[in-house]
């Protein structure tokens, strides 16, 4: 299939424009460089050293004799997008491409602004560039899991049925996203499945849990292939961060209680879900949603076994409660359906220790790249 990867230079975008090339896919990037400029804005860092990605593209050609073409470019620009879509005739548009740190959106009006107008902007100029050049083309969008929010009863895939004085109907399972972020994946969610009721367009909404680890098989190929990987307090994310934390001796700061849980997944199944989305095309004028997560943790508990881990290979680590600087409960019922995707072929893999020692041994080497002022959260919700 003739696939682009829009945010392919990102955390999950590059390992998965990689696997899919891998795998026979003839694959095109689009990506802004955004992200690399925000690192600039935060004085922050990967803690990986990443290639730039032309480097990335032409070591990949190198390799494997692999083409990835590369469209340097911002999706809120219509003209820019028409133009790539007009080139590539794509059979499917995988969409990363957004601002997707909750900290970052909620720092100011600015910060707030630019998420939701980079974020739902860029989502309605690929709605309407496919409706206008290649409407067959599968959507296959990034959401997030974290659009539900924390509700009481068991969280569906997408869709609730609910019975209302004696009539019935499948609706939109309610949304109570908890960031001006994870509010900007509710409207782009609102708008696809606008576009494919009115337009007829095809599109898979992944709403997709924590990611955590590094490597895929074919970012371990070579160090120019390298992931980034985020540990601040704006772009770090729960497991991540607390590994590498405990390579440099510093407190695993979770927040609150630590009772807050969430779905998570490994990067590796991050793009074999891309895959399994694509290679089973969503029906025309359909919106169908996968909840993409693997297992549920409380951040407490995976803190506790970031610390078995890191004592074990001598880092010995401290557990901090720190005060919460988000609003959010943290105490609370989760549970998520993810049936979806694992009837189509997915395979697991499972947070265990060695897991977790894996992703340690190799963060452990770039640990010297930490700039430990980032660390701790200086955003707050109020
Ligand atoms: P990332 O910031 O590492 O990558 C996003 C990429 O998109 C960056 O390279 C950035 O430069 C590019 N980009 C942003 N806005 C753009 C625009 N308007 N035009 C072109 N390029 C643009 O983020 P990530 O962790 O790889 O996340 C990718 C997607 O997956 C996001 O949509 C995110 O919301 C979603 N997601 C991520 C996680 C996670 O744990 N990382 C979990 C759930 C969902
Ligand atoms: N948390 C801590 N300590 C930390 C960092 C986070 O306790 O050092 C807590 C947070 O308070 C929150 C939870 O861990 O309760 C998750 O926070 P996070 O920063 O790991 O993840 P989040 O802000 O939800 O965002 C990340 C990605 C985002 C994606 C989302 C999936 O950045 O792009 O959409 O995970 S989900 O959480 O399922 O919505």
């Amino acid at each position: 299939m003739k696939i682009i990867v829009a945010g392919g230079d990102g955390f999950c975008g590059w390992p998965t424009a990689l696997y899919l090339s891998q795998k026979g896919h003839d694959v095109s990037i689009i990506d802004s460089m955004v992200r690399r400029k925000i690192d600039s804005e935060l004085h922050s860092n990967s803690l990986t050293p990443i290639a730039s990605l032309e480097e990335r593209v032409a070591k990949w050609k190198e390799l494997t004799g692999k083409e990835i073409r590369i469209y340097e470019g911002d999706l809120v620009h219509y003209d820019f997008l028409k133009e790539v879509l007009k080139r590539e005739m794509p059979d499917a548009f995988v969409h990363f491409a957004e601002q997707r740190s909750a900290p970052y959106s909620m720092i100011d009006r600015e910060h707030a602004v630019y998420t939701q107008h980079n974020n739902v902007t860029g989502t309605l100029n690929v709605l309407f560039a496919i409706k206008e050049l290649v409407p067959d083309c599968h959507l296959i969008k990034l959401g997030t899991l974290g659009e539900y929010g924390t509700p009481n009863i068991q969280i569906e895939e997408g869709y609730i049925e609910i019975e209302h004085k004696g009539r019935k109907d499948v609706l939109p399972f309610p949304k109570q996203p908890g960031s001006f972020y994870h509010l900007s994946k509710v409207h782009d969610s609102h708008n696809i499945m606008f576009a494919c009721r009115i337009w007829g367009i095809r599109a898979t909404d992944l709403n997709q849990g924590i990611v955590y680890g590094l490597d895929t098989e074919e970012t371990k190929l070579d160090p120019v292939l390298t992931n980034r990987l985020d540990y601040d307090g704006v772009f770090g994310t729960a497991l991540n961060r607390f590994i590498i934390q405990s390579t440099i001796g510093h407190d695993l700061t979770v927040y609150g209680k630590g009772g807050q849980t969430r779905g998570f997944l490994h990067i590796k199944d991050t793009v074999r879900c891309i895959e399994i989305a694509a290679e089973n095309p969503a029906d025309k004028g359909e919106f169908r949603v996968f909840n993409q997560f693997t297992e549920e943790h409380s951040v407490g508990d995976l803190a506790a076994k970031v610390k078995k881990v890191a004592d074990e290979e001598g880092f010995p680590t401290n557990i901090a409660n720190l005060e919460n600087p988000r609003v959010e409960l943290e105490d609370h019922y989760f549970h998520a359906e993810n049936t979806k995707l694992k009837d189509l072929g997915l395979e697991p893999h499972l947070l265990d220790e060695e897991v977790i020692r894996e992703i340690l041994r190799t963060v452990v080497q770039h640990k010297d790249r930490v700039i430990k002022e980032n660390i701790l959260p200086q955003v707050t919700w109020k």
